[in-house]
């Protein structure tokens, strides 16, 4: 009867967690790329990479839920008629060929129809196609700069503190995932971004976005997206990087073109004057 209450209570308030999320995303008209309290499902998708992954990974679990059942039957069926009080006396033999051929085959014709769905995934996310926008990610002991390339202009990006969320239109639960300054880029055009580290590996993602690449120093690595819908969408950085790890999230904002024209026109002023950590970076290895 506990059990039952507490079903119910649980499917009650993921049902009002999810009616809720899907109204605020439809009021709007745009998505929010966060995290929810109690969520245990993926960020909704907000690209194609992002809707394959969901996909390969329901499949996945029902290929896994089907294996853990197989093997607990077998468990039980074992328990049950080969105990010690009703198999008195046990059977001597070692061998069976064709069972041992089945559990070699079985699993290699899984892995391979695993493989079959996984892969082509797998491909879309690393062959980088030919981008609209160009953007360089530099990963910094504990801050992300970005660098238009096409455009000539940079920023960095810093964690708001939580009393500067407010003025920068932000709620108090989006502490450690909003950022100062955003990357800002157009609904429905690809954007490449090259990624790299300055000092140690450090890691850039977009959960909802379904890429994350690691900024290796020295390296630069590639990942692509085309965002479906406009919203903001966080991240932050996946790979442990020092003691401020945990505050050097990630914020995207995905505007409409318009929009982002006008961002782009605003922006060449405000950051062209600024020099960045890059350009210093820069000047000094020329020097
Ligand atoms: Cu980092």
């Amino acid at each position: 009867m506990r059990n039952k209450t507490l079903f119910a209570g649980i499917t009650a308030a993921s049902t009002a967690m999810m009616t809720a999320s899907a109204a605020l995303a439809q009021q709007s008209g745009e998505l929010l790329g966060a995290p929810v309290p109690r969520g245990i499902d993926f960020q909704p998708a907000a690209t194609e990479l992002a809707r394959d992954i969901h996909r390969l990974d329901g499949m996945l679990n029902w290929v896994m839920g089907a294996i853990v059942l197989f093997v607990l039957v077998l468990i039980a069926i074992v328990i049950v008629r080969y105990n010690a009080r009703v198999n008195k006396t046990p059977a001597k033999f070692t061998h069976n060929t064709s069972v041992e051929i089945a559990w070699t085959l079985i699993p290699v014709i899984i892995l391979v129809v695993i493989g079959i769905f996984s892969l082509p995934v797998l491909f879309k996310q690393q062959e980088i196609p030919e981008g609209d926008i160009y953007i360089k990610v530099t990963g910094y002991q504990w801050f992300w700069g970005y660098e238009y390339v096409d455009e000539g202009f940079g920023f960095e990006s810093f964690l708001l503190a939580k009393e500067e969320l407010a003025e920068n239109g932000y709620t108090d639960d989006l502490y450690l995932l909003a950022t100062d300054t955003a990357v800002v880029v157009p609904v429905g055009k690809t954007v490449v971004m090259g990624v790299t580290g300055a000092d140690v590996i450090h890691a850039w993602t977009i959960p909802a976005f379904g890429v994350k690449q690691d900024a290796v120093p020295g390296r630069v690595a590639e990942l692509w997206f085309k965002a479906e819908k406009t919203g903001t969408f966080f991240g932050q950085c996946s790979e442990l990087c020092g003691k401020d790890h945990a505050y050097m999230p990630i914020t995207v904002k995905v505007v409409s073109e318009e929009e982002y024209a006008a961002w782009l026109e605003g922006a060449r002023d405000l950051y062209a004057s600024v020099e960045t950590d890059a350009d210093v970076v820069r000047v000094a290895a020329s020097q």
